[in-house]
């Protein structure tokens, strides 16, 4: 009797069997994730970071996100906003290494939001508290993803005062050693220098409990 799949058609079906032996033996495919964090941020700049020759509260504001995994990650369709509005602040592009940071000024946002007609307000991080937002949003309804929230109360925006992750733990502390903050909030003191573009160096040993969860709680607690 004729085979009514032909000789392409059990072809197919040999290759589709010898493919599913093949994923079989070799088990399951390991995912890649992309770990992308906010990783350090300075609200309320007083002097010149962003190298310019000269202190502006906007153009020096800091955002720093960091690649957790374990290889290169496209950040393109990546953008920040604060907790105000719907407007992005700041679109990403290029590519960040596996454990590397990029540092964003607010000189960056303004220049961004020139390109894309999108206003003048920088990164607009609020000194008196704020939520920064990390999102992916591709051209497609369905990848709009938030990707990291962070709350800033509102004694991390100190002067010069930065709020980043510990090395290692992730835990948020502040890297506060230009306006040192003596109170007992989260996220803690440590008396370390802020590192914008560089990896986060601190070897304080900060409040048992600064995860990003107490610090969630705490904030909540502090609004009306
Ligand atoms: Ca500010
Ligand atoms: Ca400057
Ligand atoms: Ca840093």
């Amino acid at each position: 009797m004729k085979s009514i799949l032909g000789p392409r058609g059990l072809c197919l079906r040999f290759s589709i069997l010898l493919l599913g032996l093949i994923v079989a033996l070799a088990g399951p495919v390991p995912a890649v994730r992309a770990e992308l964090v906010i990783n350090e941020l300075m609200a309320a700049p007083a002097r010149d970071w962003n190298g310019d020759g000269t202190f502006d509260y906007k153009n020096d504001e800091w955002v720093e996100i960091l690649n957790t995994g374990s290889s290169p990650v496209d950040l393109t369709g990546l953008y920040l906003k604060d907790a105000t509005g719907d407007e992005y602040h700041y679109g990403f592009e290029g590519i960040l290494e596996a454990g590397a940071v990029k540092v964003v000024y607010g000189s960056d946002a303004v220049a961004w939001q020139a390109d894309h007609d999108a206003g003048s307000t920088g990164l607009s991080l609020n000194n008196g508290g704020d939520t920064l937002e990390l999102w992916r949003d591709l051209d497609d309804p369905r990848v709009l993803s938030v990707v990291d929230v962070v709350p800033i109360p509102a004694h991390a925006g100190g002067s010069d005062r930065a709020m980043g992750r510990m090395p290692g733990t992730l835990d948020w502390v502040l890297f506060d050693a230009l306006n040192p903050y003596g109170g007992d909030l989260l996220p803690p003191g440590t008396g370390c220098a802020p590192t914008p573009g560089g990896t986060n160096l601190c070897s304080a040993v900060p409040a048992a409990d600064s995860s990003f969860g107490a610090l969630k709680a705490e904030h909540a607690a502090d609004r009306p």
